[in-house]
């Protein structure tokens, strides 16, 4: 690689000193590398020296080159994302093996075998662009299929319900949840007092605040993540049949999440943790993948539900409307550029080839307006279909000309309909053109109001909370805590715990309890109150967690004298099982026991063990013993221990242990025991945690 000079120096002569370096660097490049230029196509003859009068005189205006590159420069940043700013992309392919040709005309759910590009982009929700990708938020889960009939954005999130059932109010919940805008902090957290004050008084948001206090919303990995359409769509297939379709993306890896004390370590461990394992997995060619599932159901199923399927507060319990596996999508390429692709990838829920059709959920309708206007503004052109991340992969053809940054050069003198000049000119088609739903009207009367069917807002939110396992019950009893102890406000803590009381007065106690409330606050009134549901254990996340070390990531600390046998045989056995072996130690480079030297990948002070599943060592004795007095060690082991993960310790770790107060368990190995240490590796030491740490 030819080194790039580090700093000009002064030149007695200003257009030598930029001959000279600008040749040098041309002569280190062997003569491989294009000729740099201007966004003109002109020869840069210098890229390190603006154009000077003297060599210590004033800048030249008629430095153009300067001017073009800064002015650039200055351009360089588009509006963010107003609310799913940060987020990490992927292309890969969906491929359908199972016909819904029977309910859709459309090929990508009805062509058996088709194969079909898709983008996907996972976000948080609430954080800016540069904003950490751990924080207890909601996950976007977006995909564009490129499908032989134009796009289809399947923009969802790994929730299959929303906060709020009209789109009237997400600008309220979005500058409730953002940052406060007087001091402009929190980032990227909703433990704060705005965001509390407006779920206390939407009782409407009370099962998705379930859904968000649960551990899915600390996710080990975006590949280990559900993605949901929320909204019931309508397949409609060739006869103008509807049938209502619910999508969910069901990982193959299985769901996985931290606990809370890890997550919180994770932000300050590594901003880009979800970033970086998309990234390294897709890299080293494990690549993610979700089965696509559907719920379908018709018109008169849907009114037999004793809830509004149109409500997106609500989901249709698989118990209810068992899911159907029709496909599957693969992540296997990272985008050449995250700003050409990742930044400027526009979904739109809007974008559905014939065959797929909305349904009425007044979320999803004003949905349908604001992500074509909000590209609008974050792309600044309404050409930003032509930027070729966004562009479709099928033949297209219309009448829409001009505009700022028009790429493509329309042929001929048509740009209008009807039209008789031009043969090839574009015509719409009745019988490939998307084809609406003939709904018939319901007979209500125009007006502002919500359906008195949406009046429930407390009983899958109470079925949700029913369905979870004790652990994840106290997780979320916890979660409650932690958030509303960082409200300020305590009416707002109150309010908050007064409505948990309309969904389970167990857990109301518990999160009062845990606020130090001298008595439990009244329950405000409830549009009505929740009924009993049967629980549904398809809901709950530890259960499903799959007891695999695939896609899972091994730390091992080692040291100068480790043993590297032990090294050896611990890296087969972790790799036989599917997993990764990241090698830790004081220093990058350790000298082993037979005298080779190992590059690790990390170096302990930077490499906490919240980056890892599981954590095994080799250490000699007495490197043991000096690592017992080093904090980054003892910490290591004693977070691994926390957040319940299985922990293969040698000879020498014994005594890191012991300094960190830990008591070996049943989750805790010796190197010898490898088999069994990984076993337990597949999933967290749950039993363990009820004596370290006091659950709500
Ligand atoms: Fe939204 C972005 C998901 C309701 C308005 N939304 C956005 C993204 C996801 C979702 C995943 C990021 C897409 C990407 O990666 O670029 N949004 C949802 C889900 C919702 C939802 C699952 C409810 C079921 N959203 C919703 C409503 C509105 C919006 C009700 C407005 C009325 N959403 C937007 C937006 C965004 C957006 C302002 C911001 C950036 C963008 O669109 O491109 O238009």
């Amino acid at each position: 690689m030819p080194r790039q000079p580090a700093k000009s120096k002064p030149a007695k002569n200003s257009e030598s000193a930029s001959r000279g370096q600008g040749g040098e660097l041309q002569q280190q490049a062997g003569g491989t590398h294009p000729v740099l230029t201007t966004q003109q196509g002109i020869a840069v003859p210098d890229n390190q020296n603006s154009l000077r009068s003297t060599p210590r005189g004033p800048t030249l205006l008629e430095d153009f080159i300067l001017r073009e590159k800064i002015t650039h420069f200055d351009h360089e940043r588009i509006p963010e994302r107003v609310v799913h700013a940060r987020g990490s992309g992927a292309h890969g392919f969906f491929e359908l093996t199972h016909s819904l040709a029977e309910h859709t005309t459309a090929k990508v759910l009805s062509e058996k075998g088709l194969r079909v590009p898709v983008f996907c982009r996972f976000s948080t929700v609430a954080g800016g662009a540069g904003s950490v990708d751990t924080p207890r938020d909601v996950r976007g889960f977006a995909v564009k299929f490129y499908t032989p009939e134009g796009n289809w954005d399947l923009v969802g999130n790994n929730i299959p319900v929303f906060f709020i059932q009209d789109a009237m109010k997400f600008p309220d919940l979005v500058h409730a949840v953002k940052m406060e805008p007087d001091r402009a902090f929190p980032q990227a957290a909703s433990a704060h007092d705005t965001f509390w004050d407006f779920i206390s008084l939407m009782p409407e948001s009370m099962h998705m605040v379930m859904w968000i206090m649960s551990d899915r919303t600390i996710p080990r990995s975006l590949r280990m993540i559900e993605g949901f359409g929320v909204h019931s769509f309508r397949l409609v297939n060739a006869q103008g049949k509807s049938t209502f379709v619910k999508f969910h993306w069901r990982p193959v890896l299985g769901l996985q999440s931290t606990v809370w004390d890890e997550a919180v370590k994770l932000q300050a461990a590594d901003n880009d943790f979800h970033r970086r394992d998309l990234f390294e997995s897709i890299s080293a060619g494990n690549f993610p993948a979700w089965d696509l599932a559907v719920q379908l159901f018709s018109e008169e199923e849907a009114d037999a539900f004793d809830f509004d399927h149109l409500d997106a507060t609500k989901l249709v319990p698989e118990e209810l409307v068992p899911l159907q596996v029709i496909g599957r999508m693969t992540l296997d390429r990272w985008p050449d550029n995250f700003f050409a692709e990742t930044e400027q990838v526009a979904f739109c829920p809007a974008n559905v080839p014939p065959g797929i059709d909305f349904s009425n959920d007044p979320l999803l309708q004003g949905r349908l307006f604001s992500y074509l206007d909000t590209q609008l503004s974050r792309l600044g052109s309404a050409n930003f279909t032509q930027i070729p991340i966004n562009a479709p992969q099928c033949p297209f053809a219309h009448n829409q000309r001009d505009g700022h940054m028009q790429m493509q050069r329309p042929k001929g003198r048509v740009a209008y309909e009807p039209s008789s000049l031009q043969a090839d000119s574009p015509r719409a088609s009745a019988a490939t053109g998307m084809r609406h739903f003939a709904e018939a009207p319901d007979d209500g009367v125009k007006g502002r109001v919500r359906a008195e069917s949406f009046a429930d807002h407390f009983s899958q939110a109470r079925m949700f909370f029913q369905s979870q396992g004790h652990i994840e019950q106290a997780h979320m009893a916890s979660a409650l805590v932690f958030e509303l102890s960082k409200v300020e406000t305590p009416a707002v803590r109150e309010a908050v715990v007064g409505q948990l009381q309309h969904i389970d007065k167990g857990l109301a106690e518990r999160v009062a309890k845990g606020l130090g409330m001298a008595k439990l606050p009244a329950p405000p009134p409830a549009a009505q109150p929740a009924k009993e549901m049967p629980v549904s254990p398809a809901l709950r996340l530890i259960d499903r967690m799959k007891p695999t070390l695939a896609g899972r990531c091994i730390g091992l600390l080692v040291a100068d004298g480790s043993n590297a046998e032990s090294i050896a045989k611990i890296r087969k056995a972790v790799e036989a099982a599917g997993a990764t072996l990241k090698v830790v130690a004081p220093k990058i480079q350790v000298q082993l026991s037979d005298g080779s030297t190992l590059a690790a990948d990390g170096q302990l002070a930077g490499t906490p063990s919240v980056l890892f599943d599981a954590v095994a060592s080799v250490i000699p004795l007495e490197q043991g013993s000096l690592l017992s007095h080093e904090a980054a060690a003892v910490d290591w082991f004693r977070d691994a221990f926390g957040h319940l993960k299985a922990i293969a310790a040698c000879k020498g770790t014994r005594q890191i242990l012991s300094a960190g107060g830990i008591e070996p368990d049943a989750g805790v190995f010796t190197p010898d025991q490898i088999a069994e240490f990984l076993k337990a590796a597949q999933t967290r030491q749950w039993v363990r945690e009820p004596k370290l740490r006091s659950l709500a």
